[in-house]
């Protein structure tokens, strides 16, 4: 039998649930076009009004938001609510420029909790789970939106945030931690540790399952997790302006559900802003249905998935996303070609003596383009002999150029060389961007 959170919300037919999905649309362009002098000149500026919007199709009608509206605004000019309303403020440390800042009532602190409570329910986390929360704590929404989720579901949370591996294995066995939420680049970092003390996380601890996001990740990462370890990887997706980590895979595994009584989904093809039929590959826009301070139209995420709007297997009804294949500012173009690092992962981790870790390192000397891959071998892959080594570099180099259709360096670095990361992990250098 699946166990809901919230059965009536989360197997309600369609069509009620389009039907409340347009309700809450109309309340909110009224709310925002109300509360937020930005929202009231985008949409007269786009000659939109809020009466405008009577279905859930005239969505399209309302203008994009874009994260340099975030910027324009810094750091709390989209807000719709005054200061003494807010409870909580995060930042996302942007990469250029001012960082981003989202703010929360209590009781858009209370409907994100209520997102992940669903989503843990909804892989057979309960109330006797422990879950080590080993994200970041502070102002990035990781470690919070999974403290808070857990508190709801009535889990026992041990707020490890991110760090101080050795400790983190140690709690995890003394305490009989059974999940642990991080991003799988950490992961990674703990077997790894673990392995080095002499512990097996399949055998000597209790943990069954992890929710890793917060990164891009590739199928076969989860492959090896799950192979390395014995537990059950699961996706969990959000970002800082949707409030934080809020939406996971259930059981079945085949795709993230988006609660669509909180958020409206489109896919749309990222050059024409059209959207892209059910199953393709797309941009990710998400209107939020149910945020108070910070609510946000048509922000385009730019984190490249597809919609799979036919109800689960679970149960559910509501639609889902398939694991994100990368940003689209992601993209890397090296000599004309585009190239995604989760391409690069994908290829790599299908080849067994290739390591779980790999850096992309891109360059221009004189007027060309390069692009070197570093990858760690396998311990058990390292061979003595010139010749085998040699016969490794081929087939790797084989491997990407028949995906990529590029000409890749790779280079062979020792076990251990590569950086390991405590929060989302670097897998690009561009040296032609300094
Ligand atoms: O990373 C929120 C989060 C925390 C999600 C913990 C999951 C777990 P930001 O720092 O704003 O928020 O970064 C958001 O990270 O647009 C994606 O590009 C990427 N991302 C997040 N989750 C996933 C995932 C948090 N499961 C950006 N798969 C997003 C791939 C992910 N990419």
């Amino acid at each position: 039998m699946p166990e809901y959170w919230d059965p009536e919300i989360e197997t309600m037919p369609v069509e009620d649930l389009n039907k409340l999905q347009e309700e809450k649309l109309k309340q909110l362009v009224h709310y925002v076009y109300e509360n937020s002098p930005f929202y009231r000149k985008k949409f007269d500026e786009h000659g939109v009004k809020p009466e405008d919007i009577q279905t859930l199709e005239d969505v399209r009608k309302l203008p994009f938001t874009v994260k340099q509206d975030l910027r324009d605004t810094y750091p709390t000019g989209m807000f719709c609510v005054s200061n003494s309303k807010l409870a909580r403020f995060h930042a996302s440390s942007g990469t250029t420029g001012k960082p981003i800042v989202v703010g929360y009532t209590q009781n858009d602190i209370d409907e994100w909790a209520e997102s992940l409570a669903r989503g843990f329910t909804s892989v057979g986390l309960g109330k006797n789970d422990i879950l080590q929360v080993s994200y970041g704590y502070g102002l990035f929404t990781g470690g919070l939106g999974a403290h808070y989720g857990s508190e709801k579901l009535g889990a026992t949370v041990l707020p490890t945030s991110s760090g101080n591996t050795e400790r983190q294995l140690e709690l995890m066995r003394d305490l009989d931690v059974t999940a642990i939420a991080c991003t799988p680049s950490y992961f990674l970092y703990l077997i790894e540790t673990a392995r080095k003390e002499g512990i097996s996380i399949r055998d000597d601890t209790k943990l069954k399952m992890g929710f890793f996001g917060a990164e891009p990740w590739s199928e076969e990462l989860k492959k090896r997790i799950e192979d390395e370890s014995g537990i059950k990887a699961i996706d969990i997706y959000g970002t800082s302006e949707m409030s934080g980590p809020l939406f996971t895979e259930c059981s079945e595994q085949c795709g993230i559900h988006i609660w669509a009584d909180k958020f409206l989904v489109e896919i749309l093809d990222p050059e024409t802003g059209e959207p892209v039929p059910d199953g393709e590959i797309g941009e990710l826009v998400i209107t939020t249905l149910a945020k108070e301070a910070f609510p946000l139209i048509r922000y385009r995420v730019r984190d490249l998935t597809r919609k799979l709007s036919e109800p689960c297997v679970c149960g559910r009804t509501h639609p889902r996303i398939t694991r994100i294949s990368g940003r689209s500012d992601d993209m890397i173009i090296v000599r004309g070609i585009n190239v995604f690092p989760g391409q690069v992962e994908s290829v790599l981790l299908n080849i067994p003596e290739v390591g779980n870790h790999f850096m992309i390192i891109v360059d221009r000397i004189g007027p060309l383009d390069s692009m070197k891959v570093q990858i760690e071998m396998q311990e058990s892959a390292f061979s003595d002999k010139m010749s085998d080594m040699m016969a490794l570099k081929r087939k790797v180099s084989s491997a990407l150029k028949s995906v990529l259709n590029l000409a890749v360096e790779v280079e062979l670095v020792e076990h251990g060389s590569l950086p390991r990361s405590e929060g989302k992990s670097k897998k690009v250098i561009d040296n032609r961007k300094i």
